[in-house]
């Protein structure tokens, strides 16, 4: 192992693009050696801009370029299985941007090729377990700050959606989030999903479901309600307030700073989540730099990644027919208790 790990970034895009900036900017100890992606000029231009790092257009040859140690994947949902097995083949740390795979089968999969290997090597992005706000959350709730938790209320919002997204994307590519974070908060599953969809708001392209309401039911008793709205239109913002039998904890209201001036009082919203948990991302590669050049991997691993799909297999069931729908998730393997 050389003094700076060096990794193949697969997918240039824009989480691709930010991971590659953040690895030469602000996480040290590593650098990148190669970057793959279908587009052969932008991955050229990407590799190019950095010095000693290889342009691939094909994953494998990524991964399996000199220098390798390892893999951070970013490629569209799809492309992630595939990438996974080649790391996996060379025994290489793996951190991969969520969701882990699109369905649950596909991340059976994953587990059974760790389960061969006998360690995780996998882990999946979901960055809001490095937030500040969400940690401070999470230690609030584990030292029964708040007693038992009873609800989750909480509020997901984009100020627009890119032209590729589709309805279902609201639940399996941003409500993904708050699955992983109930899930990981209330260190419970979550056990049935509905959906509603309200008619859809006039700034929401044609054809979208957006926005909806989640209502996630767990395996504790709790209950966890998500509005999510990808064309709010004012700003990028997530929050999430926490009702327990004795209290409530809020985070996310982002009042880093608040202007009082010519009467009126208030404050700037994020406009995008590169910038609202842009300290989340840095905090999550370090740590994921630091385990991996010791061998693994130290975070939500593709158990949490199994366990999100099929909330979001059975979130997709639930808003195509309207009616509640059970989550149900194999025995917890004991490589992943
Ligand atoms: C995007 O992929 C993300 O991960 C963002 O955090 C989320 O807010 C957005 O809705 C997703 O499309």
């Amino acid at each position: 192992m050389s003094s700076t790990l060096g990794i193949a970034v697969i997918g240039t895009g824009k989480m691709g693009a930010d991971h590659v900036r953040r690895i030469g900017r602000t996480v040290g100890g590593a650098r990148v050696v190669a970057v793959a992606d279908p587009d052969g000029d932008r991955v050229k231009e990407v590799a190019g801009a950095l010095a000693g790092a290889v342009a691939h257009t094909d994953p494998a040859a990524a991964i399996a370029a000199p220098g390798v140690e390892a893999v951070l994947i970013a490629s569209p949902g799809p492309a992630h299985e595939e990438a996974i097995g080649h790391a996996l083949e060379r025994g290489l740390p793996v951190l991969c941007e969520k969701p882990l795979t699109p369905d649950p089968a596909g991340a059976l999969r994953i587990m059974e090729a760790e389960q061969r290997l006998g360690r995780r090597l996998v882990q999946v992005g979901f960055m809001r377990r490095y937030d500040t706000e969400y940690e401070r959350l999470k230690e609030l709730l584990d030292a029964g700050g708040i007693g038992r938790p009873l609800f989750l209320h909480c509020r997901h919002r984009n100020a627009s959606s890119p032209s590729f997204f589709t309805s279902d994307m609201l639940i399996s590519d941003s409500v993904v989030h708050e699955v992983d974070a109930a899930r990981w908060l209330l260190g419970q599953e979550i056990t049935a999903v509905s959906v509603l969809s309200p008619t859809p708001s006039s700034a929401a392209p044609e054809g979208l479901r957006d926005p909806r309401l989640v209502l996630l039911e767990t395996s504790g008793g709790a209950v966890v309600d998500v509005e999510i709205f990808v064309n709010c239109g004012f700003g990028y913002q997530v929050q999430c307030e926490a009702v327990g039998e004795s209290g409530s904890a809020r985070i996310g209201d982002g009042h880093a700073m608040v202007v009082q001036s010519a009467g009126r009082w208030g404050g700037e919203i994020d406009q995008d989540f590169t910038v609202r948990f842009a300290d989340a991302y840095d905090r999550q590669l370090r740590r994921w730099v630091a385990a991996a050049a010791r061998g693994g991997v130290a975070g939500p691993d593709a158990w949490d990644g199994y366990a999100a799909a099929a909330v979001s297999e059975a979130g997709l069931t639930a808003a195509r027919t309207g009616v509640r729908t059970p989550v149900t998730l194999v025995d917890r393997p004991p490589l992943y208790r």
